[in-house]
């Protein structure tokens, strides 16, 4: 005659808590990590928020994870000048790649 310790459940699955770091953005570059909060926007339109976007006085930039792994792999910067550049993360090296950049219509 045990105690019921498995009363509250089996072990099954687990659903991370909201706001937990699982849901959060981040990026690295050389030693620094950092931490960029909860995505809030979904770029791609499959239910899952993928990007967010940080505002600053020259602009703005998209960052987005788009492989779901949590880690940003894909950056936009838009200027205010309606200039935009993107860069991609080969994460093979931790590389940022230029991969387009132009000026918006
Ligand atoms: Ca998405
Ligand atoms: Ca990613």
């Amino acid at each position: 005659m045990g105690m019921e310790a498995d009363m509250f459940g089996d072990g099954g699955d687990h659903l991370a808590p909201p706001g937990s770091p699982a849901d959060h953005l981040w990026m690295s570059q050389g030693e620094d990590v950092w931490d960029l909060g909860p995505a809030d926007l979904d770029t791609d339109a499959d239910g899952i928020a993928d990007s967010l976007t940080r505002t600053g006085p020259d602009g703005m930039a998209v960052y987005t994870d788009s492989d779901a792994d949590g880690r940003v792999d894909l950056i936009t910067e838009i200027g205010a000048d309606g200039s935009y550049s993107a860069q991609r993360l080969d994460t093979g090296t931790g590389t940022w790649l230029p991969t387009d950049s132009g000026r918006l219509a």
